[in-house]
């Protein structure tokens, strides 16, 4: 297909627009006319290079079911990933359905109380499981400790999360799983290009959820994979994401649907070839928050990720965590706030979590997930992306110096 035909198809889409649909961003510039910092913001290729790949899906006319350009991006990403099997879905969420059902059978899950809430919805809306939540470890990641803990009869399986990209505690959490002969699911929803020595982070546990969506280092807009080492698992996984169909003759489980779209599929393959290049971006950046806020010395604000206590782990800058101290001049909605009236959108992730939402109250021991309180309540992401400027870095930087009267423009309320 011609370009002309491709920019006829944009005019009419353009000319379509429902009425009710504002257009442009939802950040608009602030007061100052500045561009809107958000937290994060989209890898994406440049239309020139989609637009040949998108004409061939056309042309194809096969734009689902395990097309051509979904598993070109399936034998991508397991050498990206260094991993030996990889089924793609259509959502982290997605993923870590499939993969507990794939690998945890019926019983208790001993998992994490800080995530995104998408970590434990699928276990906490089907009763074949029940999720017992225990505490994390000084960084972000599960306690080895409570998870040993916390282990009855009834455990079947461990499901941990790889916060921010920090890797958990990987060799205490698989002599756990080992000792006890429980499954162990990461949620590497945060970990794409995370390496531990040679090894991709996907290749630990039974299994590893990756989320491609649009607000992770590598998206395929929505999108996202799980990994494992196992051909049997990555059986199940295929037969589980395509309704359980092995093949046009023969149902063999009682699947749904995760299938990746060919449109996805392209976007990924693009943005695989920048990924690197967006993770060094972020590194340096990383690097600049990191020396100009020790610049600063706020003693409230405790810097989230040291590199240099994950000696031999390649980290790949998903976010840019600091933790507010309570009781001091500015606490963390304090400073969210003053981030946004100046512009700047960063994101108390996570807040609310298991510890910090009525929602759920009742399912898990109180006072047991003080680590968990407390990082929820303390803890928020500064902007950080590819597209970002060293600039752009200052901006946030000297935001955060006001907002405790670090330097000159008056301190918060
Ligand atoms: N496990 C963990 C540990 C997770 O963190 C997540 C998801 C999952 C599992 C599930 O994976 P998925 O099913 O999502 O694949 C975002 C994401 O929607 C979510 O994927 C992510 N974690 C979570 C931590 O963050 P929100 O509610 O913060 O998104 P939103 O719309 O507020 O966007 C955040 C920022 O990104 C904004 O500042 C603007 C920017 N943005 C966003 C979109 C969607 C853009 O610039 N362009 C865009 O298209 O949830």
């Amino acid at each position: 297909m011609g370009s002309g035909r491709t920019r006829r198809g944009m005019a009419e889409i353009g000319h379509a627009r429902p009425a009710e649909v504002p257009a442009g961003s939802p950040f608009p510039r602030d007061a100052a006319g500045r561009d809107w910092l958000t937290v994060t913001s989209p890898l994406l290729p440049e239309l020139a290079d989609l637009v040949p790949l998108l004409s061939d899906v056309l042309e194809r006319r096969w734009v689902t079911n395990h097309g051509h350009y979904a598993r070109a991006l399936e034998e991508a990403l397991v050498r990206y990933l260094a991993v030996r099997g990889l089924a793609l879905s259509t959502s982290g969420t997605v993923g870590l359905d499939l993969a507990v059902r794939a690998l945890i059978p019926d019983g208790e899950v001993v998992t994490t109380g800080y995530s995104f809430p998408a970590t434990w919805h699928g276990l906490l809306e089907n009763p074949r499981w029940r999720p017992v939540f225990v505490d994390v470890d000084e960084g972000f990641g599960i306690d080895p400790e409570a998870v040993a803990a916390a282990i009855t009869p009834r455990t079947r399986g461990i499901l941990a999360v790889h916060a921010y990209g920090l890797p958990c505690r990987l060799a205490r959490l698989e002599g756990i799983a080992r000792r006890h002969d429980l499954r162990l699911v990461y949620d590497a929803a945060h970990a794409f290009g995370v390496t531990v020595g040679e090894r991709g982070i996907g290749s630990f546990g039974d299994a590893s959820v990756f989320s491609f969506h649009a607000t992770k280092v590598f998206n395929t807009l929505e999108g996202g994979c799980v990994t494992t080492g196992s051909a049997a698992t990555l059986d199940r996984l295929r037969l589980l994401r395509n309704f359980g169909f092995r093949n046009e003759n023969e149902v063999a489980a009682f699947g749904s649907n995760g299938k990746m779209d060919e449109v996805r599929a392209v976007f990924g393959l693009l943005n695989l070839e920048r990924v690197d290049a967006a993770i060094e971006t972020r590194g340096a950046l990383a690097r600049r928050y990191r020396e100009r806020l020790e610049e600063l010395g706020i003693e409230e604000i405790e810097i989230g990720i040291d590199p240099a206590r994950h000696p031999g782990v390649r980290l790949n800058h998903a976010y840019f965590p600091v933790s507010v101290r309570p009781g001091g001049r500015v606490d963390r909605d304090g400073l969210a706030a003053w981030l946004r009236d100046r512009g700047i959108h960063a994101r108390k992730y996570f807040f609310p979590t298991v510890t910090t939402a009525p929602l759920y109250e009742g399912l898990f021991v109180p006072g047991s997930l003080p680590r968990c309180e407390r990082a929820s309540r303390t803890t928020l992401c500064l902007p950080l992306h590819a597209a970002m400027t060293e600039a752009d870095c200052e901006r946030v930087v000297d935001a955060v110096a006001g907002a405790f009267g670090a330097r000159g423009e008056a301190r918060a309320a």
